[in-house]
Protein backbone atom coordinates (compact mmCIF):
# COMPACT_ATOMS: atom_id res chain seq x y z
CA UNK A 1 0.00 0.00 0.00
CA UNK A 2 0.86 3.55 -0.90
CA UNK A 3 -0.56 5.01 1.98
CA UNK A 4 2.81 6.06 4.25
CA UNK A 5 3.99 7.90 1.13
CA UNK A 6 1.48 10.19 1.60
CA UNK A 7 1.69 12.43 4.40
CA UNK A 8 -1.22 14.63 3.78
CA UNK A 9 -3.99 11.94 4.07
CA UNK A 10 -3.19 12.19 7.83
CA UNK A 11 -3.99 15.75 7.65
CA UNK A 12 -8.12 14.63 6.18
CA UNK A 13 -8.15 11.80 8.91
CA UNK A 14 -7.84 8.92 6.30
CA UNK A 15 -6.01 5.66 7.73
CA UNK A 16 -4.72 2.74 6.01
CA UNK A 17 -8.23 1.00 6.81
CA UNK A 18 -11.23 3.60 6.15
CA UNK A 19 -15.17 3.05 7.34
CA UNK A 20 -17.28 3.65 4.18
CA UNK A 21 -20.38 4.51 6.01
CA UNK A 22 -21.62 7.53 8.24
CA UNK A 23 -25.04 8.26 9.51
CA UNK A 24 -24.28 9.87 12.37
CA UNK A 25 -21.56 7.42 13.09
CA UNK A 26 -18.81 5.32 11.11
CA UNK A 27 -19.37 2.03 9.91
CA UNK A 28 -18.84 -0.24 7.16
CA UNK A 29 -19.30 -3.37 7.67
CA UNK A 30 -19.10 -4.66 3.36
CA UNK A 31 -17.06 -5.34 1.08
CA UNK A 32 -13.18 -3.92 1.37
CA UNK A 33 -13.11 -1.59 -1.65
CA UNK A 34 -9.17 -0.87 -2.36
CA UNK A 35 -8.41 2.31 -3.58
CA UNK A 36 -5.97 2.72 -5.99
CA UNK A 37 -4.32 5.52 -7.58
CA UNK A 38 -3.99 5.77 -11.30
CA UNK A 39 -0.74 7.48 -11.77
CA UNK A 40 1.00 4.01 -10.35
CA UNK A 41 -1.73 1.49 -10.44
CA UNK A 42 -1.10 0.57 -6.65
CA UNK A 43 -3.34 0.30 -4.10
CA UNK A 44 -3.28 3.43 -1.89
CA UNK A 45 -5.49 2.32 0.77
CA UNK A 46 -8.92 0.88 1.72
CA UNK A 47 -12.28 1.14 2.60
CA UNK A 48 -14.98 -0.79 3.96
CA UNK A 49 -18.48 -0.35 2.04
CA UNK A 50 -21.77 -0.71 3.50
CA UNK A 51 -24.14 -3.14 3.78
CA UNK A 52 -28.16 -3.69 3.37
CA UNK A 53 -28.93 -3.52 6.88
CA UNK A 54 -26.13 -0.22 7.45
CA UNK A 55 -28.41 1.30 4.43
CA UNK A 56 -31.72 1.32 6.08
CA UNK A 57 -30.20 2.20 9.70
CA UNK A 58 -28.85 5.19 7.63
CA UNK A 59 -32.22 5.99 6.44
CA UNK A 60 -33.49 5.82 9.60
CA UNK A 61 -30.90 8.16 11.45
CA UNK A 62 -32.10 10.63 8.34
CA UNK A 63 -35.47 10.34 9.38
CA UNK A 64 -34.55 11.36 13.14
CA UNK A 65 -32.37 14.19 11.63
CA UNK A 66 -35.05 15.81 9.49
CA UNK A 67 -38.05 17.39 11.07
CA UNK A 68 -35.25 19.33 13.63
CA UNK A 69 -32.91 20.43 10.50
CA UNK A 70 -36.33 21.31 8.26
CA UNK A 71 -37.27 23.62 11.31
CA UNK A 72 -34.01 25.27 11.49
CA UNK A 73 -34.24 28.97 10.19
CA UNK A 74 -32.81 28.81 6.46
CA UNK A 75 -29.96 32.09 7.45
CA UNK A 76 -28.74 29.45 10.28
CA UNK A 77 -28.52 26.55 7.96
CA UNK A 78 -26.85 29.25 5.78
CA UNK A 79 -23.89 29.77 8.62
CA UNK A 80 -23.11 26.61 8.57
CA UNK A 81 -23.01 26.34 4.98
CA UNK A 82 -20.66 29.41 5.53
CA UNK A 83 -18.70 27.17 8.06
CA UNK A 84 -18.77 24.23 6.09
CA UNK A 85 -17.05 26.89 3.08
CA UNK A 86 -14.81 27.90 6.10
CA UNK A 87 -13.01 24.63 6.93
CA UNK A 88 -12.55 23.49 3.47
CA UNK A 89 -10.46 26.67 2.87
CA UNK A 90 -8.61 25.21 5.32
CA UNK A 91 -7.87 22.40 4.08
CA UNK A 92 -8.07 23.29 0.21
CA UNK A 93 -4.23 21.72 -0.19
CA UNK A 94 -4.46 18.77 1.52
CA UNK A 95 -7.76 18.20 0.17
CA UNK A 96 -6.97 18.91 -3.92
CA UNK A 97 -3.55 16.70 -3.17
CA UNK A 98 -6.07 13.69 -2.20
CA UNK A 99 -8.25 14.66 -5.75
CA UNK A 100 -4.82 14.42 -7.77
CA UNK A 101 -3.94 11.17 -5.97
CA UNK A 102 -6.84 9.50 -6.44
CA UNK A 103 -8.84 10.58 -9.03
CA UNK A 104 -5.70 11.74 -11.60
CA UNK A 105 -6.49 15.06 -12.50
CA UNK A 106 -3.57 17.65 -12.78
CA UNK A 107 -2.73 19.98 -8.54
CA UNK A 108 -3.77 22.92 -10.32
CA UNK A 109 -7.56 21.96 -11.32
CA UNK A 110 -8.10 19.51 -7.71
CA UNK A 111 -7.76 22.57 -6.33
CA UNK A 112 -9.96 24.54 -8.54
CA UNK A 113 -12.50 21.66 -7.75
CA UNK A 114 -12.54 22.58 -4.11
CA UNK A 115 -12.60 26.35 -4.44
CA UNK A 116 -16.07 25.31 -6.38
CA UNK A 117 -17.19 23.46 -3.37
CA UNK A 118 -16.22 26.48 -1.37
CA UNK A 119 -17.54 29.29 -4.08
CA UNK A 120 -20.76 27.18 -4.19
CA UNK A 121 -20.98 27.08 -0.13
CA UNK A 122 -20.42 31.10 -0.23
CA UNK A 123 -23.44 31.28 -2.77
CA UNK A 124 -25.50 28.97 -0.75
CA UNK A 125 -25.18 31.15 2.55
CA UNK A 126 -26.26 33.90 0.30
CA UNK A 127 -29.28 32.45 -0.86
CA UNK A 128 -30.69 31.10 2.50
CA UNK A 129 -31.17 34.60 3.00
CA UNK A 130 -32.82 35.08 0.00
CA UNK A 131 -34.66 32.08 -1.28
CA UNK A 132 -38.12 33.49 -1.89
CA UNK A 133 -41.91 32.90 -3.17
CA UNK A 134 -44.38 35.29 -5.16
CA UNK A 135 -47.00 37.36 -4.00
CA UNK A 136 -49.80 37.27 -6.82
CA UNK A 137 -52.55 39.64 -6.60
CA UNK A 138 -55.64 37.63 -6.47
CA UNK A 139 -59.11 38.26 -8.53
CA UNK A 140 -61.17 38.05 -5.64
CA UNK A 141 -61.08 40.86 -3.20
CA UNK A 142 -59.68 40.58 0.70
CA UNK A 143 -57.63 37.77 -0.99
CA UNK A 144 -53.96 37.00 -1.85
CA UNK A 145 -51.65 34.52 -3.75
CA UNK A 146 -48.78 33.30 -1.96
CA UNK A 147 -45.69 30.94 -3.23
CA UNK A 148 -44.12 28.94 -0.33
CA UNK A 149 -41.23 26.56 -0.56
CA UNK A 150 -40.62 24.10 2.27
CA UNK A 151 -37.72 21.39 1.80
CA UNK A 152 -38.35 18.01 0.17
CA UNK A 153 -36.72 15.79 3.43
CA UNK A 154 -34.53 13.16 2.00
CA UNK A 155 -32.57 13.91 -0.57
CA UNK A 156 -30.11 11.10 -2.92
CA UNK A 157 -26.36 12.40 -3.80
CA UNK A 158 -24.93 10.25 -6.58
CA UNK A 159 -21.94 11.48 -8.07
CA UNK A 160 -19.56 10.34 -10.44
CA UNK A 161 -15.19 9.94 -10.48
CA UNK A 162 -14.32 12.68 -12.19
CA UNK A 163 -16.15 15.73 -9.95
CA UNK A 164 -15.65 13.58 -6.70
CA UNK A 165 -15.74 16.86 -4.52
CA UNK A 166 -17.28 19.92 -6.14
CA UNK A 167 -20.57 18.17 -7.73
CA UNK A 168 -21.22 16.97 -4.43
CA UNK A 169 -20.60 20.46 -2.99
CA UNK A 170 -22.80 22.06 -6.03
CA UNK A 171 -25.82 19.68 -4.69
CA UNK A 172 -25.19 19.60 -0.72
CA UNK A 173 -24.71 23.17 -0.46
CA UNK A 174 -27.88 24.11 -1.75
CA UNK A 175 -29.95 21.10 -0.63
CA UNK A 176 -28.87 22.03 3.25
CA UNK A 177 -29.74 25.52 3.22
CA UNK A 178 -33.14 24.27 1.80
CA UNK A 179 -33.74 22.11 4.65
CA UNK A 180 -32.82 18.65 3.56
CA UNK A 181 -30.83 15.68 5.25
CA UNK A 182 -29.05 13.66 2.34
CA UNK A 183 -27.53 10.87 1.65
CA UNK A 184 -24.05 11.20 -0.77
CA UNK A 185 -23.16 8.27 -2.59
CA UNK A 186 -19.68 9.27 -4.53
CA UNK A 187 -18.15 6.86 -6.76
CA UNK A 188 -16.73 3.43 -5.41
CA UNK A 189 -13.24 4.08 -7.48
CA UNK A 190 -12.88 7.81 -5.38
CA UNK A 191 -14.09 6.45 -2.32
CA UNK A 192 -10.80 8.20 -0.17
CA UNK A 193 -12.03 11.09 -1.21
CA UNK A 194 -15.86 10.78 -0.12
CA UNK A 195 -14.70 9.41 3.23
CA UNK A 196 -11.96 12.99 3.49
CA UNK A 197 -14.88 15.23 2.03
CA UNK A 198 -17.25 13.38 4.55
CA UNK A 199 -15.52 14.13 7.10
CA UNK A 200 -14.96 18.02 6.98
CA UNK A 201 -18.82 18.44 6.61
CA UNK A 202 -20.14 16.57 9.77
CA UNK A 203 -17.27 17.62 12.02
CA UNK A 204 -18.90 21.29 11.11
CA UNK A 205 -22.47 19.94 11.74
CA UNK A 206 -21.59 18.05 14.63
CA UNK A 207 -19.32 20.85 16.55
CA UNK A 208 -22.38 23.07 15.83
CA UNK A 209 -24.98 21.07 17.62
CA UNK A 210 -26.40 19.24 14.76
CA UNK A 211 -26.67 15.38 13.80
CA UNK A 212 -24.19 14.77 11.27
CA UNK A 213 -26.89 12.54 9.88
CA UNK A 214 -27.90 15.54 8.08
CA UNK A 215 -25.17 14.73 5.52
CA UNK A 216 -24.84 11.21 5.83
CA UNK A 217 -22.77 8.98 3.12
CA UNK A 218 -22.61 5.52 2.07
CA UNK A 219 -20.25 3.74 -0.21
CA UNK A 220 -20.51 0.27 -2.28
CA UNK A 221 -21.02 -0.72 -5.15
CA UNK A 222 -23.75 1.35 -8.01
CA UNK A 223 -24.96 -1.48 -8.45
CA UNK A 224 -26.59 -2.33 -4.61
CA UNK A 225 -26.10 0.69 -2.87
CA UNK A 226 -27.31 2.98 -5.85
CA UNK A 227 -29.96 0.99 -7.03
CA UNK A 228 -31.47 0.91 -3.31
CA UNK A 229 -31.85 4.61 -3.36
CA UNK A 230 -33.46 4.75 -7.05
CA UNK A 231 -36.01 2.62 -5.70
CA UNK A 232 -36.46 4.27 -2.18
CA UNK A 233 -39.63 6.22 -2.33
CA UNK A 234 -38.73 8.13 0.79
CA UNK A 235 -36.45 9.95 -1.42
CA UNK A 236 -37.54 13.60 -2.11
CA UNK A 237 -35.25 14.13 -5.59
CA UNK A 238 -32.60 11.43 -6.55
CA UNK A 239 -29.29 14.21 -8.04
CA UNK A 240 -27.26 11.80 -10.36
CA UNK A 241 -24.57 12.66 -12.08
CA UNK A 242 -22.48 10.44 -14.39
CA UNK A 243 -23.44 8.27 -17.74
CA UNK A 244 -26.08 8.18 -20.21
CA UNK A 245 -27.16 4.48 -19.83
CA UNK A 246 -27.32 4.43 -16.29
CA UNK A 247 -29.51 7.91 -16.22
CA UNK A 248 -31.68 6.14 -18.13
CA UNK A 249 -32.41 3.35 -15.78
CA UNK A 250 -32.64 5.94 -12.76
CA UNK A 251 -35.15 7.86 -14.63
CA UNK A 252 -37.18 4.88 -15.40
CA UNK A 253 -37.26 3.65 -11.82
CA UNK A 254 -37.57 7.08 -10.31
CA UNK A 255 -40.19 8.85 -12.83
CA UNK A 256 -42.26 5.77 -12.53
CA UNK A 257 -42.84 6.17 -8.96
CA UNK A 258 -43.38 10.19 -9.59
CA UNK A 259 -40.25 10.90 -7.92
CA UNK A 260 -37.95 13.63 -9.00
CA UNK A 261 -34.63 13.66 -10.60
CA UNK A 262 -31.83 15.88 -11.48
CA UNK A 263 -29.68 13.79 -14.42
CA UNK A 264 -26.33 15.44 -15.40
CA UNK A 265 -25.15 13.01 -17.92
CA UNK A 266 -23.02 12.52 -21.02
CA UNK A 267 -21.84 15.61 -23.13
CA UNK A 268 -20.22 15.78 -26.32
CA UNK A 269 -19.92 19.27 -26.66
CA UNK A 270 -18.48 21.10 -29.37
CA UNK A 271 -16.32 24.22 -30.19
CA UNK A 272 -16.91 26.11 -33.51
CA UNK A 273 -14.43 28.72 -34.29
CA UNK A 274 -16.18 30.97 -37.35
CA UNK A 275 -14.36 33.20 -40.01
CA UNK A 276 -14.40 36.36 -38.22
CA UNK A 277 -12.72 34.36 -34.43
CA UNK A 278 -10.32 35.64 -32.74
CA UNK A 279 -7.97 32.66 -33.49
CA UNK A 280 -5.24 32.85 -30.70
CA UNK A 281 -7.70 32.89 -28.04
CA UNK A 282 -9.96 29.84 -29.31
CA UNK A 283 -6.58 28.00 -29.51
CA UNK A 284 -6.08 28.42 -26.15
CA UNK A 285 -9.75 27.58 -24.95
CA UNK A 286 -9.53 24.41 -27.23
CA UNK A 287 -6.79 23.43 -25.81
CA UNK A 288 -8.56 23.23 -22.13
CA UNK A 289 -11.31 22.43 -22.84
CA UNK A 290 -10.12 19.09 -24.50
CA UNK A 291 -6.74 17.93 -22.56
CA UNK A 292 -7.55 19.29 -19.27
CA UNK A 293 -8.77 17.24 -16.61
CA UNK A 294 -7.27 14.24 -19.51
CA UNK A 295 -10.92 14.65 -21.22
CA UNK A 296 -13.06 13.66 -18.62
CA UNK A 297 -14.77 16.39 -18.08
CA UNK A 298 -18.71 16.29 -18.72
CA UNK A 299 -17.80 19.26 -20.31
CA UNK A 300 -14.83 18.43 -22.59
CA UNK A 301 -14.73 19.29 -25.81
CA UNK A 302 -15.31 16.45 -28.16
CA UNK A 303 -15.89 18.09 -31.52
CA UNK A 304 -14.09 21.04 -32.75
CA UNK A 305 -15.27 22.64 -36.04
CA UNK A 306 -13.34 25.02 -37.66
CA UNK A 307 -14.03 27.70 -40.84
CA UNK A 308 -11.93 26.26 -43.73
CA UNK A 309 -10.13 29.54 -43.74
CA UNK A 310 -8.31 28.69 -40.38
CA UNK A 311 -8.63 24.98 -40.77
CA UNK A 312 -5.01 24.04 -41.61
CA UNK A 313 -3.73 26.32 -39.63
CA UNK A 314 -5.51 25.29 -36.46
CA UNK A 315 -4.60 21.88 -36.81
CA UNK A 316 -1.33 22.63 -36.95
CA UNK A 317 -1.41 24.98 -34.15
CA UNK A 318 -2.79 21.80 -32.27
CA UNK A 319 -0.66 19.38 -33.21
CA UNK A 320 1.88 21.46 -32.06
CA UNK A 321 0.47 22.54 -28.82
CA UNK A 322 -0.57 18.46 -28.29
CA UNK A 323 3.23 17.70 -28.19
CA UNK A 324 4.62 20.10 -25.67
CA UNK A 325 1.63 19.21 -23.57
CA UNK A 326 3.46 17.63 -20.13
CA UNK A 327 2.26 14.23 -19.59
CA UNK A 328 2.75 12.87 -16.23
CA UNK A 329 2.34 12.44 -12.43
CA UNK A 330 -0.91 15.19 -11.45
CA UNK A 331 0.78 16.19 -9.02
CA UNK A 332 4.07 17.33 -9.86
CA UNK A 333 4.07 20.74 -11.42
CA UNK A 334 4.43 21.68 -15.00
CA UNK A 335 2.22 18.52 -15.74
CA UNK A 336 -0.71 19.20 -17.50
CA UNK A 337 -1.86 15.88 -18.55
CA UNK A 338 -2.61 13.03 -15.91
CA UNK A 339 -3.56 9.36 -16.27
CA UNK A 340 -7.19 8.00 -17.22
CA UNK A 341 -9.27 7.25 -14.07
CA UNK A 342 -8.80 3.53 -14.54
CA UNK A 343 -7.33 0.41 -16.86
CA UNK A 344 -11.28 0.21 -18.31
CA UNK A 345 -11.23 3.88 -19.32
CA UNK A 346 -7.39 3.34 -20.98
CA UNK A 347 -9.62 0.13 -23.20
CA UNK A 348 -12.33 2.18 -24.21
CA UNK A 349 -9.62 5.04 -25.12
CA UNK A 350 -7.52 2.14 -27.13
CA UNK A 351 -11.01 0.36 -28.45
CA UNK A 352 -12.24 4.17 -29.22
CA UNK A 353 -9.17 4.54 -31.51
CA UNK A 354 -9.58 1.18 -33.37
CA UNK A 355 -13.14 2.09 -34.26
CA UNK A 356 -12.32 5.74 -34.90
CA UNK A 357 -9.98 4.02 -37.66
CA UNK A 358 -12.60 2.06 -39.10
CA UNK A 359 -14.92 4.72 -39.35
CA UNK A 360 -12.94 6.61 -41.89
CA UNK A 361 -10.98 8.96 -39.08
CA UNK A 362 -7.14 10.06 -39.19
CA UNK A 363 -5.28 10.30 -36.73
CA UNK A 364 -3.84 13.55 -36.72
CA UNK A 365 -1.96 13.81 -33.15
CA UNK A 366 -1.86 11.15 -30.48
CA UNK A 367 -3.47 8.18 -30.77
CA UNK A 368 -1.48 5.74 -28.63
CA UNK A 369 -1.65 4.10 -25.28
CA UNK A 370 1.70 5.20 -22.98
CA UNK A 371 3.28 2.31 -21.06
CA UNK A 372 4.35 4.10 -17.67
CA UNK A 373 5.30 2.13 -14.65
CA UNK A 374 1.36 0.79 -14.13
CA UNK A 375 -0.61 4.41 -14.50
CA UNK A 376 -2.95 4.68 -16.73
CA UNK A 377 -1.66 6.84 -19.15
CA UNK A 378 -3.21 7.82 -23.29
CA UNK A 379 -1.99 10.25 -25.80
CA UNK A 380 -4.39 12.96 -26.19
CA UNK A 381 -5.46 12.87 -29.70
CA UNK A 382 -6.41 14.92 -32.59
CA UNK A 383 -8.60 12.86 -35.09
CA UNK A 384 -9.73 14.51 -38.24
CA UNK A 385 -13.06 12.71 -39.35
CA UNK A 386 -16.36 13.34 -41.04
CA UNK A 387 -19.08 15.40 -38.78
CA UNK A 388 -21.67 12.27 -39.59
CA UNK A 389 -19.45 9.60 -38.46
CA UNK A 390 -22.04 6.94 -36.24
CA UNK A 391 -18.88 7.94 -33.39
CA UNK A 392 -18.59 11.11 -33.56
CA UNK A 393 -22.21 10.64 -31.99
CA UNK A 394 -21.37 9.24 -28.82
CA UNK A 395 -19.71 9.78 -26.28
CA UNK A 396 -15.74 8.31 -25.31
CA UNK A 397 -14.95 9.97 -22.14
CA UNK A 398 -11.29 10.25 -22.88
CA UNK A 399 -8.95 12.66 -24.69
CA UNK A 400 -9.82 12.20 -28.20
CA UNK A 401 -10.94 15.89 -30.23
CA UNK A 402 -12.73 15.34 -34.05
CA UNK A 403 -11.50 18.31 -35.45
CA UNK A 404 -14.11 18.38 -38.70
CA UNK A 405 -13.71 21.45 -41.53
CA UNK A 406 -16.87 24.12 -42.06
CA UNK A 407 -17.24 26.46 -45.02
CA UNK A 408 -21.23 28.10 -43.66
CA UNK A 409 -21.73 28.58 -40.52
CA UNK A 410 -25.50 27.52 -40.20
CA UNK A 411 -24.06 23.80 -41.38
CA UNK A 412 -21.76 23.97 -38.13
CA UNK A 413 -24.88 25.10 -36.21
CA UNK A 414 -26.55 22.07 -37.69
CA UNK A 415 -24.11 19.74 -36.75
CA UNK A 416 -23.30 20.95 -32.98
CA UNK A 417 -26.99 19.77 -32.66
CA UNK A 418 -27.35 16.64 -34.66
CA UNK A 419 -25.74 14.66 -31.44
CA UNK A 420 -27.94 13.18 -28.53
CA UNK A 421 -26.31 14.83 -25.94
CA UNK A 422 -26.72 18.35 -25.09
CA UNK A 423 -24.48 19.60 -22.38
CA UNK A 424 -22.39 22.80 -23.60
CA UNK A 425 -21.03 24.21 -26.35
CA UNK A 426 -19.00 27.48 -27.66
CA UNK A 427 -18.79 29.86 -30.90
CA UNK A 428 -15.62 31.84 -31.28
CA UNK A 429 -16.71 34.70 -33.29
CA UNK A 430 -16.22 38.74 -33.05
CA UNK A 431 -19.46 39.58 -35.07
CA UNK A 432 -22.32 39.99 -32.94
CA UNK A 433 -25.38 38.92 -35.67
CA UNK A 434 -23.84 35.51 -35.04
CA UNK A 435 -23.89 35.30 -30.92
CA UNK A 436 -27.44 36.10 -31.43
CA UNK A 437 -28.11 33.86 -33.70
CA UNK A 438 -26.41 31.37 -31.93
CA UNK A 439 -28.02 32.29 -28.31
CA UNK A 440 -31.51 31.86 -29.98
CA UNK A 441 -34.23 29.82 -31.29
CA UNK A 442 -32.53 28.29 -34.13
CA UNK A 443 -29.08 28.34 -32.09
CA UNK A 444 -27.35 25.98 -30.12
CA UNK A 445 -29.59 23.81 -28.40
CA UNK A 446 -27.63 23.05 -25.26
CA UNK A 447 -27.67 23.63 -21.66
CA UNK A 448 -24.74 25.80 -22.06
CA UNK A 449 -24.32 27.84 -24.53
CA UNK A 450 -20.86 29.68 -24.56
CA UNK A 451 -19.53 32.71 -26.75
CA UNK A 452 -15.58 33.11 -27.29
CA UNK A 453 -15.35 31.08 -24.02
CA UNK A 454 -14.66 27.28 -23.94
CA UNK A 455 -17.43 24.41 -22.98
CA UNK A 456 -15.51 23.41 -19.89
CA UNK A 457 -14.38 25.42 -16.72
CA UNK A 458 -17.82 26.75 -15.73
CA UNK A 459 -18.63 29.11 -12.80
CA UNK A 460 -20.87 27.79 -10.07
CA UNK A 461 -23.01 30.93 -9.77
CA UNK A 462 -25.36 30.04 -13.73
CA UNK A 463 -27.35 27.14 -13.71
CA UNK A 464 -25.46 23.74 -14.50
CA UNK A 465 -27.25 21.25 -16.88
CA UNK A 466 -28.15 20.46 -20.62
CA UNK A 467 -30.69 18.50 -22.70
CA UNK A 468 -31.49 15.51 -24.41
CA UNK A 469 -29.81 12.58 -23.45
CA UNK A 470 -27.80 14.58 -21.47
CA UNK A 471 -30.88 14.39 -18.96
CA UNK A 472 -32.89 17.02 -17.26
CA UNK A 473 -32.23 19.77 -13.92
CA UNK A 474 -30.21 21.81 -13.21
CA UNK A 475 -27.17 22.16 -10.46
CA UNK A 476 -25.49 25.00 -8.55
CA UNK A 477 -26.26 28.50 -9.23
CA UNK A 478 -29.12 30.08 -10.66
CA UNK A 479 -32.75 29.25 -9.45
CA UNK A 480 -31.19 25.32 -8.90
CA UNK A 481 -32.29 25.89 -5.49
CA UNK A 482 -35.80 25.07 -6.38
CA UNK A 483 -35.34 21.40 -7.36
CA UNK A 484 -34.18 21.04 -3.85
CA UNK A 485 -38.14 22.14 -2.40
CA UNK A 486 -41.71 21.61 -2.93
CA UNK A 487 -43.75 24.58 -3.71
CA UNK A 488 -47.24 25.33 -2.10
CA UNK A 489 -49.47 28.15 -3.68
CA UNK A 490 -51.27 29.57 -0.99
CA UNK A 491 -54.28 31.74 -0.93
CA UNK A 492 -55.46 33.60 1.76
CA UNK A 493 -58.27 34.59 2.47
CA UNK A 494 -58.45 37.75 5.46
CA UNK A 495 -61.81 39.11 4.50
CA UNK A 496 -65.04 38.55 6.09
CA UNK A 497 -66.75 36.96 2.77
CA UNK A 498 -66.34 33.98 0.88
CA UNK A 499 -66.39 35.00 -3.16
CA UNK A 500 -65.43 32.18 -5.36
CA UNK A 501 -63.05 32.51 -8.24
CA UNK A 502 -64.54 32.38 -12.01
CA UNK A 503 -67.39 34.54 -10.57
CA UNK A 504 -69.06 31.16 -9.63
CA UNK A 505 -71.71 31.36 -7.29
CA UNK A 506 -72.43 27.74 -5.56
CA UNK A 507 -75.59 27.88 -3.27
CA UNK A 508 -76.42 31.17 -2.12
C1 LIG B 1 -18.44 17.56 -14.68
O1 LIG B 1 -17.62 17.29 -15.52
O2 LIG B 1 -19.22 16.67 -14.22
O3 LIG B 1 -17.77 23.27 -16.09
C2 LIG B 1 -18.59 18.88 -14.06
C3 LIG B 1 -16.89 22.51 -15.70
C4 LIG B 1 -16.79 22.25 -14.21
C5 LIG B 1 -17.72 21.18 -13.81
C6 LIG B 1 -17.69 19.93 -14.62
N1 LIG B 1 -17.10 23.48 -13.52
O4 LIG B 1 -16.07 21.98 -16.44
Amino acid sequence: MEYSQHAFLKELGITEENSGLYNGKWGGKGDLIKCINPTTGNVIATVRGATSEEYEETIQAMIAAKTKWALTPAPKRGEIVRLIGESLRAKIVPLAKLISLEMGKIFIEAKGEVQEFIDVCDFATGLSRSINGQVMPSERPGHVLLENWNPLGLVGIITAFNFPCAVLGWNAAISLICGNVQLWKGASSTSLITVAVTKIVVEVLEKNGFDGAICSTIIGPGRTVGEKMIQDKRFGLISFTGSTDVGRRISQVVHSNFGRTILELGGNNAIIVAEDANVELALRAVLFASVGTTGQRCTTCRRLFVHESHYDAVLERLKKAYSTVKIGDPLVEGTLVGPLHTAAAVKEYTEGIEEIIKQGGKIAYGGKKIDRAGGFFVEPTLVEINHDAPIVKTELFVPILYVMKFKNLDDAFEWNNEVPQGLSSSLFTNNQMNIFKWMGPTGSDCGIVNVNVATNGAEIGGGFGGHKETGDGIESGSDAWKQYMRRSTCTINYSTSMPLSQGIEFGN
